[in-house]
């Protein structure tokens, strides 16, 4: 699948910081240290609908990530998923009536004219869950010859129990992780499992259902952590720098992912860091496509708000809190958008390399974006009250938001 243009990234003065990011495995802050190279998954939509706040904050995390590690003169290794067959999509075309592929070509041309107009880099392996079957296939195989699955009634459940590090992502016990599976996709109340938890790998063809080829697994469709696993793996290879994803994905999608990876590999851990974004919610409730409680950025761009706006409304917002889209937020982002724009209008202003560090320091501070806008503010307030007299500043600014934070000012 192809993903969408890259927005220019421009080269800062200086030196950029390492990374010191929350790890949900640990329960604490890890300093990153990749490679020349740094290695990163991205979990994508499921795209039976359009991408709405809460998906463009989880996005907007990830990107900062990416920002910073540019800034350090790496490169990156991005990877994303479109998880373009599971139940809520068919389930959504069966309702409207409409063709499930068509539904999910659709929203992900939608998607990728999102994550354009937010600035958001694009991943160089942007993959979908149909294009990976034939990957898919062999993994589920090799488990199976492992002893790691096992067949239930012409499907393929992942035995939790062989790997010796699962409940390590989530660290939950296991009356929660029961709970949690049922809400999201699991079925711990299927007679017959070895554990209630054991996900499916594949899915035996069911009637009226798309299926595809199976090889000894016989006709059949993916399970969802498999399908970003052989992604992942196939791309990236372990021990990749971060899996990221939100909060709603620790348990039961990173935990299963991380322990099929390592039941097939032997290696732990698939991923240095599991880094997960807050909920976003509106009127109290977290939003998502199956509540209906939505704001969408496409929407707002039809309303002519400015994704520039869009954008430093998400990056007012600490990425790990869970957070409540209002109107109030969205008039706050304008009028900062208005502020700094005004600021870096001028050719000279208040000196910028402070802030410059001050940027990156917030940043790369468990990507403190919240801090990194106070500072733009504490300098376009200079600016806007006594001026300045170095020439050239506003436009070191005007970069170093567009490098580090994604604003085109
Ligand atoms: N396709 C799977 C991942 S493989 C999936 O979860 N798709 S999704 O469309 O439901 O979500 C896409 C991303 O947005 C996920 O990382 C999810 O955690 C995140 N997300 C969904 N709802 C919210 C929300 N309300 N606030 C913040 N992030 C959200
Ligand atoms: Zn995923």
């Amino acid at each position: 699948m192809h993903a969408w243009p890259a927005s220019e990234v421009p080269a800062l003065p200086g030196q950029g910081r390492d990374l010191r990011i929350h790890d949900t495995a640990t329960g604490g802050p890890v300093i990153l240290d990749p490679g020349p190279v740094a290695r990163i998954y991205v979990c994508g939509i499921t795209p039976y609908d359009a991408t709405h706040i809460g998906h463009a904050a989880t996005y907007n995390a990830f990107d900062l990530v990416q920002r910073v590690w540019l800034d350090t003169k790496r490169q990156v290794h991005y990877v994303q998923n479109v998880t373009d067959v599971d139940d809520p999509l068919l389930e959504r075309a069966q309702r409207d009536d409409i063709d499930w592929v068509a539904l999910a070509e659709k929203e992900t041309a939608l998607f990728r004219e999102d994550m354009t107009a937010l600035r958001m880099l694009p991943p160089q392996q942007y993959i979908g869950a149909v294009e990976a079957i034939p990957g898919i296939v062999p993994l589920v195989e090799r488990l199976r010859e492992a002893g790691a699955a096992y067949e239930l009634e012409g499907d393929i459940y992942f035995s939790v129990e062989s790997d010796p590090h699962f409940g390590e992502v989530s660290r939950l016990d296991a009356a929660a992780m029961r709970l949690l599976s049922a809400e999201r996709g699991g079925d711990p109340d299927r007679p017959g499992k070895k554990n209630p938890l054991d996900p499916m790998l594949w899915m035996a063809a069911r009637a009226g259902e798309p299926s595809w080829d199976g090889a000894s697994l016989g006709r059949g469709r993916p399970g969802w952590h498999i399908e970003c696993v052989a992604i992942a793996l196939d791309h990236l290879g372990m021990g990749f720098d971060v899996q990221g994803g939100g909060s709603d994905l620790v348990f039961p999608h990173h935990e299963m992912g991380a322990s099929h990876a390592q039941a097939l590999t032997g290696e732990f851990p698939m991923a240095k860091a599991y880094v997960h974004a807050g909920m976003v919610a509106l009127n109290g409730e977290k939003m998502s496509k199956s509540k209906g409680n939505l704001v969408f950025v496409s929407q707002l761009r039809r309303d002519g708000v400015d994704p520039a706006a869009i954008r430093l409304a998400l990056l007012a917002h600490h990425y790990r809190a869970d957070w409540e889209w209002t109107g109030q937020v969205l008039q706050d982002a304008l009028a900062r958008l208005d502020r700094w724009r005004a600021a870096v209008s001028r050719p000279d202003g208040p000196p910028a390399d402070a802030l410059v560090e001050e940027i990156r320091e917030a940043l790369a501070a468990d990507l403190d974006a919240p801090a990194a806008l106070a500072a733009v503010d504490r300098w376009a307030a200079l600016q806007q009250e006594r001026g300045g007299t170095d020439e050239g500043a506003p436009g070191v600014v005007s970069r170093a938001v567009d490098a580090l934070l994604g604003v085109a000012l």
